[in-house]
């Protein structure tokens, strides 16, 4: 048969490359980047691969398991969908509502399925113990913009390819690949930024491998960022340095801003920030002085103790310098499917937190529990207890900050179903894993990330290779649960009936009527009116490589919400924060060791650890720790190294680094591959340790409840055996 040529936007991460697969019947084959793509013009990393691996991998779950004793055993879709969804429903009968908890991970985001499957699920599972990947990685971003735009979805993306002045806190993404910033190829757009006479400067506690593509690294203790933010906030207020903009006019409350930051000048916080206030005053001055400038902070300054804070005064900082809205500056993306609208006219534009978890008075932001409180909600007994559980798309044992301690949690539900591929860390505790379609086997749009693009464009990738026999998507699983919670919990025999034929007439729209109505109704569709042109799913299809809709525009005015579509400088969470930020500063000890992740380009938090790409070759789950800090403390060179926290310790191997910050030690995220039952060969072979075994989730960013993975106090000590342990 000949070789086929299949056009697919990698949806691993946020970049978002356009691909071109080579598909010889039913055979991937050479993976490579689309040249003619708009936004990654033949970008892609080594990730790419992972994509024929995982289509490949024996260990990827196709039909349904359910528990027998200590194993699985498979069963039929219907078995296996009838008892979730009665077993669910039972649970909310019998319990209360709050009694089913929810966990949407990051991979859902990428799930064209998954995401228009939520509103129908969020329609019959109507639980406030809602949580996902969002409560540990951007909820602290969402706050920010509900704060200042009024909508959780309207997110100022730098603009990096236009830019004179990239200022970079908490974020790799020449890793990474960008987060929140879907920028395919950022070593080239970087460097590409410097040619032009721009300049990159990058906060962060270890010379990262977008640090050393700067001009400057300023070296932060973890934690620190929201003082450097408030001291150039300061100086930027202080010496007058903001420019006017449309933006700028609509704004009030700036003085009662500057009465809030007067105390933590760069001279003020000097010494607690460790960086000479000249600096920091001059990074100011150069960053105003800027044709154009942008400030960007992302998990470093989001899973931090001051996440919103340090969000919120970034999107300040560029306000305040007139970079909000204007090229090269942060700017709102305008996507095809503008999910930020549809979220307005649904009268659902985000809150910030309205209640507080049951068990420690956690705030629920935007209608979410804190994926940190998850485990005591279910092992804490009283009304509202939570006893069943929907995980989707996540992994969070490995995931989640005391990762083990919600391993052991999940045992004790009533009834736990995962809807996922793999039987991993968190799925096995599940009495049905319920494995949808991989992503070659059907079509798809990133519906989400082309929001947060740096220039808009639009990509739908068709199926590459079909599913096999009797494979369901994600959406066809989740419509198909959420169908038949609601027949159960419908009391009249007719609407129940009714119910029962929609789902077996299969009469529910699919995910391609719903995204071509999406699209028509979206700023370039036809919005239904025959005399128009626009966009439709159908010219997507005729545009494989994707279609180029241009760069960022200004568009603040339209995207606006807030009352009297005014911008307030001063939120109460806010100047709360500020006062926060004060009193830590003054209480601020004198440091130890202290713990930060790191993302590498092989793998992709938890769930790449089945492939040969992210297991060959060296280990990658080492403890890095500085040179300095391992001679003080007797380690040598291919040592194992005991690392203690308040909640865990674990053994690893070191590895030194003088890339880090002396006092700073960091291990990766993902990792930790042990347990009976699970079905990953590879990454059982080459398990490592879960990092968030040390990471305490009981100390949680105060305002949106996010976790906080960064500047976890630890101890080193020579490891007592050989080899990696973890507690289980
Ligand atoms: N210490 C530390 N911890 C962290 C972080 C950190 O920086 N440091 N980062 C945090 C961040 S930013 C994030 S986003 C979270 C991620 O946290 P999670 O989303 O909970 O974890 P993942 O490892 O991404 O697991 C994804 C799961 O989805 C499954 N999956 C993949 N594709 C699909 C699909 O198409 N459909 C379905 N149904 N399932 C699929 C995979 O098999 C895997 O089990 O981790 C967080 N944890
Ligand atoms: N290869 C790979 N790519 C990924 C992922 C992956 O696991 N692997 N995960 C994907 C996901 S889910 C996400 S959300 C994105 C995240 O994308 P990024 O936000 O770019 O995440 P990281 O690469 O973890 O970069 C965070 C940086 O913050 C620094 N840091 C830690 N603590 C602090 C602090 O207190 N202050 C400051 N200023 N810096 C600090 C770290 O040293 C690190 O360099 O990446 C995505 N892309
Ligand atoms: S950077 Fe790598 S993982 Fe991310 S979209 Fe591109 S090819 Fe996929
Ligand atoms: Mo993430």
């Amino acid at each position: 048969m000949a070789v086929r040529v299949v056009h697919k936007t990698c949806n691993l991460c946020e970049a978002m490359c356009g691909l071109r697969i080579a598909v010889d019947g039913d055979q991937v084959g050479r993976i490579e980047g689309d040249p003619e793509d708009p936004l990654s013009r033949g970008a892609l990393c080594p990730k790419a691969i992972a994509l024929r691996e995982i289509q490949d991998d024996p260990d990827r779950l196709k039909q349904p398991l359910r528990r027998r004793g200590g194993d699985f055993e498979e069963v039929s879709w219907e078995e296996a969908l009838a008892e979730t969804a009665e077993r669910l429903a039972a649970i909310e009968a019998h319990h209360g509502k709050d009694a089913v908890a929810t966990y949407l991970g990051n991979p859902g985001a990428h799930s064209l399925g998954v995401l228009l499957a939520l509103p129908l699920l969020a329609g019959v599972i109507d639980t406030r113990n809602r949580c996902s990947a969002s409560s540990l990685d951007q909820n602290p971003k969402h706050a920010s913009s509900i704060l200042l735009f009024g909508n959780f979805l309207n997110i100022p993306i730098p603009d990096v390819d236009r830019t004179d002045f990239l200022l970079v806190l908490g974020a790799n993404p020449v890793v990474s690949g960008g987060s929140l910033m879907s920028a395919p190829g950022m070593r080239r757009r970087l460097r590409a930024l410097r040619e032009r006479g721009g300049k990159l400067v990058v906060v962060d506690p270890r010379r990262s491998e977008t640090a050393q593509l700067a001009d400057q690294h300023l070296y932060i203790r973890p934690g620190m960022d929201g003082l450097l933010l408030a001291a150039l906030v300061h100086t930027v207020l202080d010496e007058k340095l903001g420019r006017d903009s449309a933006a700028a006019a609509s704004c009030a409350g700036r003085e009662t801003l500057a009465r809030a930051v007067a105390p933590l000048s760069p001279e003020a916080v000097e010494t607690s920030l460790g960086i000479p206030a000249g600096r920091v005053r001059a990074l100011a001055r150069a960053f105003a002085a800027a044709p154009s400038a942008v400030c960007y902070g992302r998990v470093g300054t989001c899973q931090h103790p001051f996440g919103t804070l340090c969000s919120w005064l970034i999107d300040v900082l560029n306000l305040l310098t007139g970079n909000l809205d204007r090229a090269g500056g942060a700017m709102f993306p305008k996507p095809t499917a503008d999910l930020a609208a549809v979220a307005n006219w649904r009268g659902s534009p985000g809150h910030m937190s309205r209640w507080r978890s049951r068990v420690r008075g956690a705030p629920c932001f935007n209608g979410e529990l804190p994926t940190a409180c998850l485990a005591e909600e279910i092992t804490t007994p009283g009304p509202g207890q939570v006893r069943g559980l929907l995980s989707i798309a996540g992994n969070p044992v490995l995931s989640a900050p005391s990762g083990a301690a919600l391993g052991r949690a999940l045992q004790e539900l009533e009834f736990f179903a995962a809807v996922d591929f793999y039987l991993n860390e968190t799925t096995r505790h599940a009495q049905l894993i319920l494995p949808p379609s991989w992503s070659l086997e059907h079509d798809s749009y990133e519906l989400l990330f082309h929001g947060f693009e740096v220039r808009n464009t639009a990509r739908y990738s068709p199926v590459v290779v079909p599913p096999g026999p009797g494979q369901r998507d994600d959406f066809e699983i989740l419509a198909e649960l959420a169908l038949r919670l609601a027949e159960h919990q419908q009391t009249r025999a007719w609407k129940r009936a009714a119910l029962r034929l929609l789902r077996q007439r299969s009469l529910v729209p699919g995910p391609r009527r719903i995204l071509d109505t999406l699209l028509r109704l979206g700023p370039y569709g036809d919005g239904f009116r025959p005399w128009r042109r626009g966009l439709r799913l159908a010219e997507l299809e005729a545009h494989p490589s994707g279609l180029d809709l241009g760069p960022l525009a200004p568009r603040l005015a339209e995207v606006l919400v807030t009352v009297g579509k005014q911008i307030d400088l001063a939120p109460a969470e806010i100047l709360a924060e500020l006062r926060r930020l004060q009193e830590a500063q003054g209480n601020s000890e004198p440091g130890g060791l202290v713990l930060i992740g790191r993302r590498e380009m092989r793998t992709n938090n938890s769930w790449l650890h089945n492939t040969r790409l992210a297991t060959k070759g060296r280990e990658r789950c080492t403890l890095q720790v500085h040179p300095e800090d391992a001679r003080r403390l007797g380690l040598g060179t291919g040592a194992r190294v005991r690392i203690t926290s308040r909640v865990g310790a674990l053994e690893v191997p070191l590895e030194l680094s003088s890339d880090l910050l002396p006092g700073v030690v960091s291990l990766p995220h993902g990792w930790g591959h042990h347990g009976a039952g699970l079905r990953m060969r590879i990454a059982e072979a080459h398990p490592g340790v879960s990092c968030n075994d040390l990471v305490d989730g009981g100390v949680l960013e105060p305002v949106v409840g996010n976790a906080i993975f960064n500047g976890v106090p630890v101890e080193l000590a020579a490891a007592e055996t050989g080899e990696s342990k973890q507690s289980e």
